[in-house]
């Protein structure tokens, strides 16, 4: 597959969820984020196992779980309990006292093992697991709301994750304030895929597949230049 155009469901309009599911994925959608918080780790509470477990069933494209919880290792089954094999799961290393045990049950069950990085979270401290992990979710905004402003100063973290991914063996993706220019920026430098949210894709007043299909276009474009 080329560029992973993921759709950030909290952002979606929760009194048409069936219906915003249905035009994504018949709009062109590759998968669905889904923010999972506890108020702890992070100071908001998005989407939870319910919300988690209707989507699954509301569509058969891959879920892309991204748990921002305290302690994952004590709740990730009931996650993965409610997954397809090859769906992802991140969860943050800070979170937890030992992550690779987490991301051990992760693979175990089948689904994809990702981490998520947060814009105050140096490369150096996660090192060990990027050699365990198929995924790495750049945070680029702080972990918690939808709409914030992009982090100028993960810039240079994101240029360091795109080399390392040329030698070892996970995939980049995306996540916070994704606007066009980043995707036109990081998508030729090897990001394999970007999570979509207010800034690009919601309450746009347009439809799903119009921008999804402008969103390949450029990518397009860029691939033939
Ligand atoms: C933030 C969360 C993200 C947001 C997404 C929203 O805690 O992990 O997945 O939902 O970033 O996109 P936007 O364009 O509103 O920042
Ligand atoms: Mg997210």
């Amino acid at each position: 597959m080329g560029l992973e155009l993921t759709a950030s469901l909290m952002c979606a309009d929760y009194g048409n969820l069936e219906k915003e599911i249905r035009e994504l994925d018949e709009g062109g959608i590759d998968s669905f984020h889904i923010d999972i918080m506890d108020g702890r780790f992070v100071p908001n509470f998005a989407m939870s196992l319910n919300d988690m477990k209707y989507i699954a069933g509301a569509t058969k494209k891959p879920l892309d779980v991204h748990l921002m919880i305290e302690h994952p290792n004590n709740n990730v089954h009931l996650f993965l309990q409610n997954l397809r094999k090859g769906d992802t799961v991140y969860i943050h290393p800070e979170a937890e006292y030992h992550p690779s045990t987490t991301l051990q049950k992760i693979i175990d069950a089948g689904m994809i093992p990702g981490i998520a990085i947060n814009p105050g979270t140096s490369i150096e401290t996660v090192f060990e697991m990027l050699r365990i992990v198929k995924k790495v979710l750049i945070m680029s905004v702080n972990p918690g709301n939808a709409g914030q402003m992009f982090l100028p100063y993960v810039g240079k973290k994101i240029n360091k994750l795109l080399l390392l991914r040329k030698e070892m063996e996970f995939k980049t993706y995306w996540d916070g304030a994704c606007s066009a220019d980043k995707i036109l920026k990081y998508a030729p430098q090897g990001m394999d895929g970007f999570v979509l949210g207010t800034t690009l894709l919601f309450n746009k007043g347009r439809p799903y597949k119009e921008i999804i299909k402008e969103i390949r276009h450029y990518c397009d474009e860029i691939n033939n230049n």
